[in-house]
């Protein structure tokens, strides 16, 4: 399938309701005294990385129905993810779970990469599963576990996805621990937390100096009475122990409902901490949803924190990895990456358009109602013809959803690869 001619053929036949809806965006940009093509620049940089875990459909732990077609192996994933860049122009990178992911031919990967124009955005190492063969349990955890020949064995793995990720020049390695408990006494909280400080130092030093290290936090799940690290407190001051190229990763769905992620965001920025962020959507805590499906508001207080942090010179906060996590239970997996990016970019453009100095002038006032109004404002106005504009410079697909479906490419999947194959991951 020649995707790029699809996307041109399609790109013509909504030339003119584009064209139509951007010249309204355009004038309402003016009256704002905004640049319009810069807001649509910052857009084209935006990159958002894809995981290889969720190119196929997740399951419960009720049932898994498989869309059909799914990536059976990293080439196909890769292949994946190049189809969703061609289409949206801002998914440019691939993230690899170890060992759902360990790379065979790194040459002819590397070559597939370039011929996609994707590179690798981080390495996840996994201590949450045991794996065939594997010398020792991660039962009762990994880097805080109470055996220290199951602490090394956790270490091993973490130093190999580092040497993986060294092959692919990927320069990120994203710890995530399922490590806790599940019942109160049966775990010694301080130990827990001191084992794994000391194990994530050894990892740190194995890293090379130009990598970092995303420490990940989850309040709950797999472990339901208390989790090593269930906050970005517990993630912030491991990383202050270990060292300034260990950052805190916010996963938006490893929160307790209610919980301010804006605040936390900003926290973190402020700490120049920030280090990673991990998209999805939630009703609940860790769903997997699309991102902004459910709290579209929240989503753009959040990018407010951060677009506030990006553009202010006094945050010295190195650049975020941005990648979205997710699972998709119902959803076929490349149409709901496709919303998520759709949507994530929709927000951060809105997130561009508040009125940054308006704001300070209403807070330094307490202005409560003027600060909120403006704010509200920008929520209001639809920046989905900014981000199919971004799109379309860059020879992506104004409706990248509809070509998805006129160019049958779910069929297609299906045809060459089978209905029945399961992807490797969750
Ligand atoms: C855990 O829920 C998580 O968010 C971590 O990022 C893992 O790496 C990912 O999901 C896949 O298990
Ligand atoms: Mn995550």
């Amino acid at each position: 399938m020649n995707i790029q001619s699809k996307i041109q053929e399609h790109n013509l036949k909504r030339r003119d309701g584009h064209r139509f809806q951007l010249q309204y965006a355009a004038e309402l940009l003016i009256r704002k005294n905004i640049d319009f093509q810069d807001v649509v620049n910052k857009i084209k940089k935006f990159q958002i990385a894809i995981p290889s875990w969720a190119l196929g459909t997740g399951g419960t732990r009720f049932g898994r129905f498989p869309a059909g077609g799914e990536p059976r192996s990293l080439e196909e994933k890769i292949e994946d993810v190049g189809l969703l860049n061609a289409l949206n122009r801002s998914s440019d990178s691939i993230s690899l779970h170890i060992p759902w992911d360990v790379p065979r031919d790194v040459p002819a990967l590397k070559q597939l990469l370039v011929a996609h124009s994707l590179s690798i955005d981080s390495v996840n190492s996994n201590t949450f599963q045991d794996q065939p063969g594997q010398p020792l349990s991660y039962k009762f955890g990994s880097l805080c576990h109470t055996d220290a020949a199951v602490r090394q064995q956790a270490i091993e793995h973490n130093i190999e996805c580092i040497r993986h990720g060294k092959a692919l020049d990927a320069k990120v390695l994203t710890v995530w621990l399922a490590d806790g408990s599940n019942f109160p006494g049966q775990q010694h909280f301080r130990k827990a937390w001191q084992n794994t400080a000391d194990a994530l130092a050894h990892i740190y030093k194995a890293m090379p100096d130009d990598w970092r290290m995303l420490v990940e936090y989850k309040p709950y799940e797999p472990n339901f009475y208390s989790m090593v690290i269930p906050d970005w407190g517990t993630s912030y001051t491991l990383c202050q122990t270990i060292g300034k190229n260990a950052q805190v990763l916010v996963d938006l769905g490893h929160h307790l409902p209610n919980t301010n992620i804006e605040q936390i965001v900003a926290r973190l920025m402020h700490f120049g901490r920030l280090g990673g962020f991990h998209f999805n959507g939630s009703m609940y805590s860790d769903d997997d949803l699309t991102t902004g499906s459910i709290k579209p508001y929240q989503l753009f207080l959040i990018f407010n924190e951060l677009v506030d942090a990006m553009t202010d010179p006094t945050v010295n906060n190195p650049s975020p990895a941005w990648m979205i996590d997710a699972s998709h239970n119902t959803k076929d997996p490349l149409e709901d990456l496709l919303q998520s990016v759709q949507n994530i970019l929709a927000t951060y453009a809105k997130a561009l358009l508040v009125d940054r100095a308006a704001l300070a002038a209403a807070q330094l006032s307490n202005d409560v109602v003027a600060a909120e109004e403006l704010l509200r404002d920008v929520f209001a106005i639809d920046t989905r013809v900014l981000v199919a504009e971004a799109a379309r410079q860059l020879d992506g697909a104004i409706d990248p959803i509809g070509v998805f479906r006129e160019a049958k490419v779910r069929e297609t999947l299906i045809k060459n690869r089978g209905a029945k194959g399961v992807a490797t991951g969750l």
